[in-house]
Parts: C-alpha cells; structure tokens; sequence
C-alpha cells in the first residue's frame, strides 16, 4: 500500500514545503503572507489555498528515472517498492507491506509526559521523546518563548483567529513543557504521529512526530540525526542514561556520559524526530478525542482533527505545516470525549459518560446525532471502527457494565450516503461483550490477530484484562 502511494506521489508530482523537506523553512513564505493568505478561487495543485504548494515533475517520462528512497542511503525505507528497468516504480507480486508500529502515550513520565514508539509486534519500545518540541519554527531553540523564537509553537487558537477576521496575528505563544499529560495518538499512513497533550488546566497541544528517519530533521546541522533508539537492544529506552536524576539530552550526556559507556537513549528537548508543537483551544479546553481525516490531496499528509468535549467544538489542522486550519462545531448536544473517521471521510464522536452518537461529515461540512437504540440511550466510553466501517462504542465504566453497541451507518448510496444519522440508517444494535474479569470496561478498539483475515474489535478493562467481542457480522 504504501508503495503505492510513493508511485502516486511521483506522478503526480505537487507538494507543499514544509519542515519535513530537507532545508525547507517552515516560514518560507513572507511573514506578510502567513498573516493574511490571498484569497483564491481555484484551490492550487495541492488541492487548497494555502502558499508554498509547488508543482514538479519527475520519471521516465522526463527523461530520469523515479527516484527510491533507498537512494538517499542505507538507512531509508523502500517499503516494498521497487524501480523497474523502465524506470517506473511497481509493487513486486506477493508483495504484502504491514506496518507495526504504535506510539503510546506515557501521560506522567517524568512529570512532564512521554510517548513511546513501540513494535506491538516483537513487544519492544524502539524510542521515546517528549510530547512537545521547542523546534517547530526555523529560529526555534529552548530558550524562553519571545513571540518569534525561542520555545514557539507553530500555530495557537489567537492567530487562527486573528487571520480568519483578516488581521495580523499576534505573537506566537510558548509551547507548555511541564503537565503535557499526553492522551490520545494516531498515526498516518505515511508514518507521521500526532500525540494530543491535554494539559489539564492549562494550555493543550498537539504533537507531530516523525516515525521514519527520512522525514526529520537535522536541526543542529551536525549532519547526524540525533534521536531516541534502543541502542543496548534490551526493548526499553534509557531515558536518564547518566543517572543525574534528570532526563538525557544532548548537552547533560556530553557533561555526564551515559553509566553503560554506550551512546544515549533519550534526546528529550533536542530529538530532532519531534517534528512540530501547535497550541491548540483555549486555555483549560481540554481537548481529548484525536483522529486523522484527508488531507488536501489523497497521497500527503492527513489532517489531523482535535475534539474538545467542553464546547463540542472540532478543530482541524493542516497535517503538512501544523497550522490550525478550521474550526467546525458539532450538533447540540454532542460532547466528544473520543472520535474517529472512517473510510468515508466521517468523523464519529462519542459523548463522554453518557449522550448521543455525533457524527460529522468532513467533506460536507454537516453533521448530526445518530439515532439511539431502541430501549435506551448509549453510555459511551470510547470508539473504534472494524474491519466493515461499522461504528463500536464501548460502555463508560460503572454505568452500563461491560457493555458495547454497534451502529451499522447505511452506506447504500455510496460513501457520501454515510453520515449515518439519517431516516436509512437502521438502529444502533446493542450487543452483549464478553464479561471482564475485574470489572468494567471502558476502551474499546478493532485489532487483528496475527494471521487473521479480519478486524475483531476488543474491549480493555483499566486492570489490564481485555475481551473480544464476536464478529462484527
Ligand atoms: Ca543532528
Ligand atoms: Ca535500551
Ligand atoms: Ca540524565
């Protein structure tokens, strides 16, 4: 799959500059041009208005061959794509690409919050970094925040604001460093995570981190790439190698080097595969619910979308350059605590504790509150989506028991016939799960056993106890 998505990628030939292209400046545009972007009446190749979208070509039939990404060297990632003679690039037959990587959040590690890069597979942790970056911007450094450099976030709700009335943006705002409390986590299909800090009380961010060497950044120009790996190989990262009580970064590992003689684990501020920090809500909003819809273009970057369960308000924000990109608000009622988009470009928000299904239609801008069940109302703790697109909403802890619903959204009219909520869709269908063994569960997801055809959605109880839920069909 993700061959082919190189191959489209190529043809196509249009991207928009962002951190992520070697030497290309975040703020490569005029500074008068990210206050107030021209309006358009034809979105530019990239599929939006946005400046920075560049158009390029490339392949045989350009007289050069389509690049591999081996081709930058041993340390890159073909993932199952290889060139032909001709020079066009294919998927060999048989060719089967999984991609096993999760990143989990650590919300108290260190008093600050972590996440993990685990292989859910062999069961080891391959890095760990911080859940914010003070390198978002160019002139980025961990000195204190001063509105341009310093400890910046890429984007906050204040500028949004301000260039949506077509004002000039006030500074920029500091990304917080203590209390992140990192929460929900997504990954695209290009390898990029977003990791949502909560940030209770204070100012909420979200995170975006490269999980392939070729997309980060080599910010100290030491022409290396300086970030978290396992390099004693024992499946756990170091994070105080040194033993100083403080977690390792660059300059405390030279002043104290590591007790075992070998290199470091942790970069902490200075891992330079944390791609970029945006603040996002309002101070004390809280948002929980993460999810990954379209971007632009269907082979860039996915828009990540944020829920903020106070004022049932989604903010979506631009997966290339981490800006804040629209604020849309779903149906009264709907307080999304966990949300997710399926295959139709729908966003499904459960309510916390107690309240509708709320679904949002990306693509149209509208949405709704899906039907409720015959004989009650659903109690939802968390959502997943199965291998058929069907929509499962775990029971809130203590409510309802262990208890999950399906909602089967009618899909007859094709993919933009999904909204779910409408007069076709039939009725949520409550089903029983499997009793936990210590009690309630709240969090559900689809997973898929290894060597399984099918996606089985699962339930997780907080004492670490878990149960399949018979098949969703
Ligand atoms: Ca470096
Ligand atoms: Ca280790
Ligand atoms: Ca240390």
């Amino acid at each position: 799959m993700r061959a082919a998505v190189i191959a489209l990628a190529c043809v196509l030939g249009c991207h928009r500059e962002t951190p992520l292209d070697a030497g290309a400046p975040v703020d490569a545009a005029a500074p008068d041009d990210l206050a107030q972007p021209p309006p358009c009446d034809e979105p530019n190749p990239c599929g939006d208005c946005e400046p920075g979208c560049k158009v390029f070509g490339l392949g045989p039939a350009r007289g050069k061959p389509f690049p591999l990404e081996a081709d930058q060297g041993p340390r890159a990632y073909n993932e199952g794509a290889v060139r032909n003679l001709a020079g066009d690039l294919q998927i060999p037959p048989n060719a089967c690409y999984s991609y096993e990587i999760a990143f989990i959040a650590n919300a108290d590690d260190w008093g600050r919050g972590t996440v993990s890069k685990f292989n859910y597979r062999s069961q080891r942790e391959l890095a760990r970094y911080f859940t914010v970056t003070c390198g978002s911007l160019p002139s980025g450094s961990t000195q204190p925040c001063d509105g341009q450099s310093g400890c910046c976030a890429i984007d906050d709700q204040p500028r949004f604001l301000a260039r949506g009335l077509k004002q000039p943006e006030p500074p920029r705002q500091p990304v917080q460093l203590a209390g992140t409390s990192p929460s929900r986590t997504s990954i695209d299909f290009n390898g990029m995570a977003w990791v949502a800090n909560r940030a209770p009380g204070s100012q909420a961010s979200v995170t975006k981190f490269a999980s392939h060497p070729f997309a980060c950044v080599d910010r100290n120009a030491d022409k290396k790439l300086d970030t978290s790996s396992d390099v004693d190989g024992d499946g756990l990262i170091a994070t105080d190698c040194n033993g100083d009580g403080q977690p390792d970064d660059i300059a405390s590992v030279k002043a104290k080097p590591c007790k075992n003689g070998k290199a470091q684990e942790f970069f902490g501020l200075d891992d330079e595969c944390v791609i970029l920090t945006v603040n996002v809500g309002d101070p004390k909003g809280e948002p929980r619910g993460l999810a990954l819809g379209p971007g632009p273009v269907d082979f860039g970057p996915s828009d990540p979308w944020l829920a903020q369960p106070g004022n049932g308000k989604l903010l979506r924000i631009d997966g290339a350059t981490g800006r804040l990109k629209s604020e849309e608000k779903l149906a009264d009622g709907c307080h999304p605590h966990e949300v997710v988009v399926d295959r139709s470009d729908v966003l499904w928000a459960a309510t916390d504790g107690g309240g509708p299904l709320c679904f949002f239609d990306i693509r149209k801008s509208a949405g709704g509150q899906a039907r409720a069940p015959k004989g009650g109302s659903v109690k939802p703790g968390s959502i997943a989506l199965d291998r058929d697109q069907n929509v499962w909403i775990a029971g809130m802890a203590g409510i309802d028991g262990p208890t999950a619903w399906r909602y089967t959204p009618d899909r007859s009219k094709g993919s933009r016939s999904a909204t779910g909520g409408g007069r076709r869709s039939r009725r949520p269908e409550r089903t029983r799960a499997q009793r936990v063994p210590h009690g309630a569960s709240r969090w559900i997801r689809a997973a898929q056993r290894p060597g399984s055809p099918g996606w089985s959605p699962r339930m997780a109880g907080s004492s670490g106890s878990r149960a399949r839920i018979s098949r969703s069909r």
